[in-house]
């Protein structure tokens, strides 16, 4: 029994000593454990003549859940002294100001084709979408472009492997086959504008394999080449924000239009940099009459209706607006780009057109 009393006071003190939760763990371990002190005495009651064993046994017992409180006690006041020490150390300053919040911004190109679409919306478009991957005859065909024409070389347009029933798919080289749906798909009037991805097999400083365009589409009975021109130069100036900038069509070619003319916007070009407005000229997109060959392509007779159509590059309209100097930044994905050329969220150009008649 002495022996018993040695070893409550022995391993009460060790606990009482351990000044931390791991010494006070290593304490239990010893006294507790699979070969701890009390362990092994329990182990040898099996050796010991039954009338003894009982007291010593019970004796035993009684140590456990004693050294067990005092280890629960102690652990209790070393947890208390823990959190007071972290909460002397790990001070809190509400004070301060809060972190910056991580903002997100609006691409220039989404912005760009909000700004479009906002103006046309005014004007009476809807917006239309048609798929990346399109039929030789959406993309060429319909449009009256023949088969020997450079824009089919394969070094300007990627051609997709061939279709289990022999069809030509290529990556749309322009937005024109989404009007060519629309004018299979809907009887005139018709007023569309088609903004999207389109690709071309072309890169460096000014050309991306992918890029964006916006067309537009109008086709209606007695439409003609001033509707165009009024149109053109409305959007012109409500999208640069510049009532009287200059905006002058010179003639040009594309199968798909007849007659075909090029917009030019005022611009200036001092000391290498460009500005939008003044008397220098900038080529800035492409437009014509609906080709009557086009227009019978898609099912409409071309007696009755007629049509104008339009097509410039979004990234190239952005760069103009928001002194962009290089194109390829737009894909990079670089977070500080957007920081710098990125909108903010709530900045609606539906809210100003900029149209102002
Ligand atoms: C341009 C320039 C001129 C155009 C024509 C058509 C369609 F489908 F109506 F025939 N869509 N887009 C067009 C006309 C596009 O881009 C420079």
């Amino acid at each position: 029994m002495d022996d018993v009393d040695a070893l409550l006071g022995e391993l009460t003190e060790a606990i009482s000593a351990a000044d931390t939760l791991e010494a006070l763990d290593a304490a239990r371990v010893a006294a507790l454990g699979k070969k701890g002190r009390v362990t092994q005495m329990m182990k040898n009651l099996g050796g010991m003549a039954p009338e003894e064993r009982k007291a010593a046994g019970q004796a035993l017992n009684a140590v456990k859940t004693q050294l067990a409180e005092a280890i629960e006690a102690r652990k209790a006041v070393l947890e208390d002294a823990d959190l007071d020490a972290r909460l002397m150390a790990e001070t809190v300053d509400v004070t301060l100001p809060p972190r910056e919040e991580r903002q997100g911004f609006i691409h220039p190109i989404s912005q760009t084709i909000d700004e479009v679409v906002a103006i046309f919306g005014e004007m009476g478009f809807t917006v239309a979408e048609g798929p990346d991957i399109e039929a030789d005859w959406y993309n060429f065909t319909a449009l009256n472009i023949p088969p020997e024409h450079p824009a089919r070389q394969e070094h300007d347009t990627f051609y997709l492997p061939r279709e289990q029933d022999g069809q030509r798919t290529v990556l749309r080289t322009h937005t024109s086959p989404v009007q060519i749906r629309t004018m299979l798909d809907h009887k005139p009037p018709i007023r569309v504008i088609c903004p999207g991805r389109t690709y071309r097999c072309d890169y460096d400083a000014t050309h991306s394999p992918m890029f964006h365009q916006v067309e537009g589409l109008v086709v209606d009975e007695k439409t003609h080449m001033g509707h165009l021109k009024g149109c053109l130069i409305d959007f012109c100036r409500a999208y640069f924000g510049i009532d009287d900038l200059p905006v002058r069509f010179r003639p040009s070619y594309f199968p798909f239009t007849e007659p075909s003319a090029e917009v030019d916007i005022g611009c200036t070009r001092a000391g290498g940099k460009l500005s939008i407005g003044g008397d220098d000229w900038l080529e800035i997109l492409g437009s014509g009459m609906v080709n009557p060959a086009v227009l019978e392509n898609c099912g409409i007779d071309s007696t009755r209706y007629q049509g104008f159509a339009f097509g410039m590059g979004l990234e190239r309209i952005a760069m103009l607006k928001y002194g962009i100097p290089d194109l390829r930044t737009f894909f990079e994905s670089d977070l500080r780009w957007l920081r710098h050329y990125g909108f903010a969220a709530l900045d609606m150009p539906s809210m100003v057109t900029g149209l102002t008649r």
